[in-house]
C-alpha cells in the first residue's frame, strides 16, 4: 500500500502580515503533495483578509478551509480603544475551545498543526490531547523570536532585569534599547512547539540563528529553521491594478520610490502633509500606498481629500498615490522600482530582500524597530532611528527629503 500523504493544518492569527506567510506555506505544501487545511477565525477584521482568503482558495481548489466561528459571548475587557488586530488575536484565543472539535473530526486525521505565535499558548494543550505535533510558523525576524524567548528569563530574574536600565543584552544580538521591547506577545510557550519555521534565510541573520540553535539564548527552545524567503504564489491579476501597472510601465528603470507602511498602519493628516513636502522636494518619482485608518472598512474618503491640491498638481505624472490594496510583491519586482520606504513589517523586509530593493526604514511598533535593525545590519538599507510615529510626533518634510536623497 502507498503511504498516506500528511495532512497539515495551518492556523494564522489576524492581519495580512500573518495571513500571507501562512498561505504561502500552504501553497508550498500543497505542491509537495501534502493535504492542506487552512483554519481561519471568522469573521476577519478586514475586507482585504476575507477577499484574499476567498480568492486564494478559489485558485487553489485542492486546499481545504475550516472556519473557526468566533464565540459571540466574547467581551472586550475594557472600553479603551485597542488595536483591532490585537483584539482579534485575543478573540481567537477566547474562542479556542471550538478548535478541538474541528481538529478531531477531520478525515483524514491531521498529522501536524502549524500555528501563529500569538496562538501557541492556547493551541498547544489542545494539540497535546490529540497527540498532534505543533509547529510555529513565525511571521517575524529571528531577532524578535530571540527577544520573545529571552524576555521571560530576564523578567524572572529581577537581579538582571531592571526596567529602568536603558539596555538589555541578549546572546546573539547587539545590546538592545529597553524602549524597543514591545509589551505584547511575551509568552514563554515557544518551547511547546516541535520547531519554529522562520521566513528568513541563513546569512541574513546568521549569528542570531546560531545563538538560538546552540541554546545560548534559552535551553528549551525547539529548532529554529530558516526556510525563507517564502515562495510567493500567484493569483491572477484583477482589473483594479491596471492603472498602476500601466503607470509603472512608463517609468524609467530604478526611478521610483515605493512607499508603504503595511496593512495596519494609518498615517495622520499632519504627517501626510510632511511626507508630501519631502517627496515633492526630492524630485524622485514615487508610488505611495496611502492608508489613513488601521482597518480598510473604515477608509472612507478619497485620497485626494487628504492631499494638498497644489501638491497633486505638481506631482501629476511623477507620483502615483493609491488608496487600497496593491500587489506589493509584483511592484517590488518591477524594474522601475529603485527603493522602498517601509515600516519594516517582516514580510516586507523579506520581499525587498528577495527582489533586491534597498529599504529606508521608518518602523512604528511591535517587532518593526528590531526588524529595521536586522535589515540595516544585513546591508539591505538604512534606518533613521529618530523617526517615530504617534499623535505628537511628526517627522518633518525636510528630514524625509534629506534621507531619501541620502539613501538613493
Ligand atoms: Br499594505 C499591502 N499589498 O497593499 P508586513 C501589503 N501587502 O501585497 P504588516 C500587499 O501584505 P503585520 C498591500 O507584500 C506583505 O506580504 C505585503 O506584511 C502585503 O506588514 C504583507 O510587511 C504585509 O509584515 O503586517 O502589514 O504591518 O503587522 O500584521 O505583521
Amino acid at each position: 500500500t502507498t503511504p498516506q500523504p500528511p495532512h497539515i493544518a495551518l492556523f494564522p492569527g489576524a492581519g495580512m502580515g500573518h495571513l500571507m506567510p501562512f498561505l504561502r506555506l500552504a501553497a508550498m505544501l500543497a505542491k509537495q503533495d501534502s493535504i492542506v487545511t487552512v483554519i481561519t477565525g471568522q469573521p476577519t477584521v478586514s475586507i482585504t483578509e476575507s477577499d484574499h482568503i476567498s480568492s486564494f482558495l478559489h485558485h487553489n481548489p485542492k486546499i481545504n478551509h475550516l472556519e473557526l466561528q468566533l464565540a459571540p459571548s466574547f467581551q472586550q475587557a475594557d472600553s479603551a480603544p485597542v488595536d483591532p488586530f490585537f483584539l482579534q488575536m485575543h478573540h481567537i484565543n477566547q474562542s479556542i475551545f471550538l478548535l478541538h472539535p474541528l481538529l478531531s473530526s477531520s478525515s483524514p486525521p491531521f498529522s501536524a498543526i502549524f500555528v501563529d505565535f500569538p496562538l501557541v499558548a492556547k493551541v498547544a494543550p489542545i494539540a497535546k490531547t490529540l497527540d498532534l505535533p505543533i509547529y510555529i510558523l513565525s511571521t517575524t525576524s529571528v531577532a524578535f523570536v530571540s527577544l520573545m524567548a529571552y524576555l521571560p528569563v530576564l523578567t524572572s530574574n529581577p537581579a538582571e532585569f531592571n526596567k529602568n536600565s536603558a539596555e538589555i543584552k541578549i546572546p546573539g544580538l547587539p545590546p538592545m534599547a529597553m524602549s524597543s521591547i514591545p509589551p505584547v506577545f511575551l509568552d514563554s510557550t515557544l518551547s511547546e512547539a516541535k520547531g519554529i519555521l522562520m521566513n528568513t534565510f541563513e546569512w541574513f541573520q546568521a549569528s542570531t540563528l546560531a545563538a538560538l540553535n546552540k541554546a545560548k539564548v534559552i535551553k528549551s527552545l525547539p529548532p529554529v529553521l530558516p526556510m525563507g524567503p517564502l515562495e510567493p504564489y500567484h493569483l491572477p491579476h484583477d482589473d483594479d491594478g491596471d492603472q498602476y501597472r500601466s503607470w509603472l510601465e512608463n517609468q524609467p528603470a530604478l526611478s521610483v520610490v515605493y512607499i508603504s507602511f503595511g496593512n495596519r498602519t494609518a498615517m495622520s493628516r499632519d504627517q501626510i502633509k510632511e511626507l508630501e513636502k519631502g517627496l515633492e522636494n526630492t524630485g524622485w518619482r514615487f508610488f505611495w500606498v496611502l492608508k489613513t485608518s488601521k482597518v480598510d472598512k473604515d477608509e472612507q474618503e478619497d485620497a485626494k481629500h487628504f492631499l494638498n491640491h497644489s501638491f497633486l498638481e505638481k506631482i501629476k505624472d511623477k507620483g502615483l498615490i493609491i488608496k487600497g490594496w496593491v500587489d506589493q510583491l509584483e511592484i517590488l519586482r518591477h524594474p522601475a522600482i529603485g527603493g522602498f520606504l517601509s515600516h519594516c513589517g517582516w514580510n516586507s523586509v523579506m520581499e525587498a530582500a528577495l527582489e533586491g530593493v534597498p529599504i529606508l526604514a521608518w518602523p512604528q511598533h511591535g517587532d518593526q524597530r528590531l526588524n529595521a535593525q536586522v535589515m540595516e545590519d544585513a546591508g539591505l538599507g538604512l534606518w533613521e532611528r529618530n523617526w517615530d510615529w504617534g499623535p505628537n510626533v511628526i517627522v518633518k518634510g525636510e528630514e524625509i527629503e534629506k534621507k531619501i536623497v541620502e539613501s538613493s
